[in-house]
């Protein structure tokens, strides 16, 4: 490993090219150390990390709370697979479902392997409980939408990057447009006692951060509910306090944890967590769901090798501590409210953006520019000059996601960095 370390980010960039698969067009940074909002090159040059890895890191890099966490499980018990059991599983199963309120969980390690899930239990739970005839149960899902690389999962995916070539597809799935209601009810009427499930990212990530109209989530709930479909929503990247609630689908319940006014938001049949349930420290997932669902899955039907291990346990527990502990929550909503406006201001006086949406810390601009232009992506690297990480998306959309521990300081000298270089162009 000694050769590694003097290795510049021109070297290492040129290692990833010979040597790794070409599946990720990246920027031309190299990381090599995280603390909080903050990231630094092997050169030593420090950025703010507006990704998050994809808002897997709402608690900040290298959470000194969860690292402790990961160097005190790694030296205990590191993995007994499922085949005994743990110390760890129980205590964090009890934890998570109280968190959430849910009875049960079903613990995995990727996102998409959490969608599979879900996926998996939906159809069995419209076979033995709903009564859909063998091999006919239907999954209503939503187009523009993101939910892993699996193949059953990009079969329904209306990227042709994401998609093509890969198959042939799994079918079952129905695709209607995002925020549209209309559509849902018209699939429901039509495919309805086939249909287990609609499955439904609450805010749209990948897409550019759609944020759909305020009653859309409720209304399509209320749909299922009325057409005993289940309800399932993927929070991988919408969930654990990147929008300024606990999850996306609380809207403006300010509840930290342990909801009181349950009723009163969209509570999913099923809900799919990922990414930030282990702060980034882990590759963490879980679906939950009350017994009448999750009931259907019996011994040997489901499962995973490291699926619920003795750190992914550990470190799930201090990731949803940190979030409580800490009011990422709120602090997102804050911050998130300071933020858009700042941005509201650039949309007002220059022309090359011309949009800003969001909620919480998930937000992106829209740049006037042609998706097919280099526009977004010259901005972005000219950000990572001034040190300011972002990805763009879709050609011409720039997502911004902070970690949640961000100041009111930090935002807005962000946004002063964001200003300098957009005036720029
Ligand atoms: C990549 C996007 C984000 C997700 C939702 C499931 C998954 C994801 C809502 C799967 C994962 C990631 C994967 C990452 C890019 C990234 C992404 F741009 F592609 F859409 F975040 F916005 N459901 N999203 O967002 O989770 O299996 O990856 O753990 O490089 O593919 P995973």
């Amino acid at each position: 490993m000694s050769e590694v370390q003097h290795l510049s980010s021109e070297q290492l960039i040129a290692y990833e090219d010979k040597y790794g698969a070409h599946n990720y067009h990246p920027l031309p940074v190299v990381l090599s150390r995280g603390k909080g909002v903050h990231v630094w090159d092997v050169e030593g040059k420090q950025y703010f990390d507006f990704l998050s890895a994809y808002s897997a890191v709402n608690q900040g890099h290298c959470h000194p709370r969860i690292v402790q966490t990961v160097k005190d499980q790694a030296e205990t018990l590191a993995l007994t697979s499922r085949a005994f059991h743990s110390d760890k599983l129980g205590v964090y199963e009890k934890y998570v479902t109280e968190y959430f309120g849910f009875d049960k969980v079903l613990p995995m390690n990727s996102g998409a392997e959490g969608v599979e899930t879900a996926i998996k239990i939906c159809r069995k739970w419209g076979y033995e409980k709903k009564g859909i005839a063998n091999g006919d149960a239907k999954i209503i899902v939503c187009g523009q939408n993101f939910h892993g690389r699996t193949v059953t999962i990009i079969s329904f995916s209306s990227d042709p990057d994401a998609k093509g070539n890969f198959g042939p597809y799994t079918p079952g799935f129905i695709s209607i447009p995002y925020n549209d209601i209309d559509a849902l009810d018209a699939a429901l009427k039509e495919h309805g006692s086939d249909v287990a499930g609609f499955l439904v990212e609450p805010i749209q990530g990948e897409a550019g951060v759609f944020v759909p109209d305020s009653d859309f989530i409720s209304s399509c709930a209320a749909l299922c509910r009325e057409h005993n479909v289940l309800f399932i929503a993927d929070e991988i990247q919408t969930g654990l306090a990147r929008t300024g609630s606990l999850l996306a689908i609380c809207g403006d319940c300010t509840c930290e944890h342990k909801c009181e006014q349950q009723e009163s938001y969209t509570r999913p049949d099923i809900l799919i967590l990922g990414k930030a349930l282990s702060g980034g420290a882990y590759p963490v997932s879980a679906v939950l769901a009350n017994d009448t669902v999750m009931e259907v899955i019996k011994p040997g039907q489901h499962g995973s090798t490291y699926g619920g291990n003795p750190m992914a346990c550990s470190i799930a527990i201090t990731a949803l501590e940190v979030l409580q502990d800490e009011h990422l929550a709120q602090n997102a909503r804050d911050m998130g409210n300071l933020f858009r406006e700042r941005m509201q201001a650039l949309v007002d006086k220059y022309d090359i953006v011309s949009m800003v949406r969001g909620r919480g810390l998930l937000n992106a601009i829209l740049i006037n520019d042609s998706p097919d232009s280099s526009t977004a992506w010259d901005i972005c690297v000219a950000m990572a000059n001034e040190g300011l990480l972002a990805k763009p998306t879709h050609g011409n959309i720039i997502r911004f996601a902070p970690p949640l521990v961000i100041t009111e300081e930090q935002i807005h000298e962000c946004c002063d960095i964001i200003e300098k270089v957009i005036k720029s162009f």
